[in-house]
């Protein structure tokens, strides 16, 4: 026996979720952060892209977090997932991200952003062109090279897939010395410009070599496992943090292909990020916050016409399935939804960004209830996501919504 779909107006009721996008933690929806100052202090504007995927836009928003500078927020859409806006353009014609403006002047490249800002505000701990902050930028460089050769570039044979895995474990291996020598779980004494130089792309390392090499960054290096849980402890690393299903589709487009092994734990690690269960993967450390069910119920409600009308089932059938999930979502009941609702359903688990749409364990607890509804009734999956793009992802749909 089955429950019957919650209506509307019952999910609406159940929407008790509370943000505060300009003066609560960090978070993707804002347009403007004040941490509490009035907007009069504003003076500066990132420039930073609509999907929250960036890994340079990350950097400078950390820091800014961090540092809690009031800024405003402009979304730009980057060229994998749609038309780039003709005013960006005009500010920055190669179309990159991120930008800022401060004193009325556009900076560009998120290396000297970071050092304008340093010049203006002060550093983060220490400076980027301290002495002890350079080896630690050359390590970061040197372990991003190492990631890239082994995951961006097919390979001939296994000895050669060894290879790359091992020349990468050699620079991991000087990344935990260089953690392991200070005496907390950072790269300095404490949080500083360091982390933040590290953050985006060792996040989008231990997503993706445990989705195309089924090696788990994270659990295999005692103090990457620790440097993550210090991070997890900062609701601004939280803001920003994303998972293994969104870095594991969303990097091909942007790096130009992300070529998987061969090996059963690399099928194991793909069948649990695409099909879950989403819960226990080592993308996130933090307990659970009560709050994920209804983050995510009220982001569906803010997008729901569109979440419909853009899915591939009818509407009137997608309508009825979406209430299926987030009864099962909200009540924890179960909901057969109508016949053949199956692919609609998994496409949209498929296409819930973070920390796009909601945080990490919003989204795992909304994949949930839409695998465990599309599975009521079939075992299909939904159309394949892109590799060489995303414009399945296009903002534009989103926009002023
Ligand atoms: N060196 C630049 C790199 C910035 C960059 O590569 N940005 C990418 C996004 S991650 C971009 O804007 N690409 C154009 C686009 O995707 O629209 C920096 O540090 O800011």
């Amino acid at each position: 026996m089955t429950r019957s779909p919650l209506t509307w107006l019952d999910l609406e009721a159940l929407d008790t979720y509370q943000s505060d996008p300009v003066n609560g933690p960090t978070n993707a929806q804002s347009r403007l952060r004040l941490f509490g100052q009035s907007e009069a202090e504003v003076r500066v504007t990132l420039y930073r892209d609509h999907h929250a995927w960036c890994p340079y836009c990350q950097k400078v928003w950390l820091w800014l977090e961090e540092k809690r500078i009031p800024y405003r927020v402009e979304k730009v859409t980057m060229f994998c997932y749609g038309e780039k806006e003709s005013w960006y353009q005009r500010k920055v014609p190669s179309g990159m991200l991120p930008a800022l403006e401060l004193h009325g002047a556009t900076l560009t490249e998120s290396d000297d952003i970071l050092r304008a800002l340093e010049r203006e505000f002060g550093p983060l701990g220490y400076g980027m062109e301290e002495a002890r902050v350079w080896p630690l930028r050359r390590l970061e460089r040197l372990l991003f090279r190492a990631w890239c050769n082994w995951l961006c570039y097919p390979t001939r044979s296994r000895q050669q897939e060894q290879q790359n895995q091992r020349a990468f474990l050699r620079i991991a291996a000087q990344v935990e010395e260089a953690l392991a020598s200070t005496s907390g779980p950072f790269f300095l004494e404490d949080f500083s410009i360091a982390d933040v130089i590290f953050v985006p792309y060792v996040e989008r390392m231990n997503a993706s070599l445990f989705y195309y090499k089924g090696y788990s960054l994270r659990e295999e290096n005692a103090g990457l496992h620790a440097w993550f849980e210090a991070l997890e402890q900062r609701s601004t690393y939280r803001g920003t943090q994303s998972d293994f299903h969104t870095h594991a589709h969303d990097l091909p487009p942007q790096m130009g292909g992300c070529w998987a092994n061969d090996e059963p734990e690399t099928r194991l690690a793909q069948q649990r990020v695409d099909q879950g269960p989403w819960l226990g993967l080592p993308d996130v450390s933090y307990p659970e916050p009560p709050t994920s069910r209804t983050e995510a119920l009220h982001r569906v409600l803010k997008h729901r016409d569109t979440l419909i009308r853009l899915n591939p089932l009818d509407d009137e059938v997608f309508d009825g399935a979406l209430r299926c999930a987030l009864t099962h979502l909200m009540t924890g009941e179960v909901c057969t939804p109508p016949a053949d609702s199956d692919v609609g359903l998994r496409y949209l688990r498929d296409r819930i960004s973070v920390p796009r749409d909601m945080s990490i364990y919003g989204a795992k607890r909304l994949r949930e209830s839409l695998e465990l509804t599309a599975s009521l009734v079939g075992n299909r999956q939904g159309p394949e996501i892109p590799v060489r793009h995303r414009r399945d992802q296009n903002p534009v749909n989103f926009v002023g919504a």
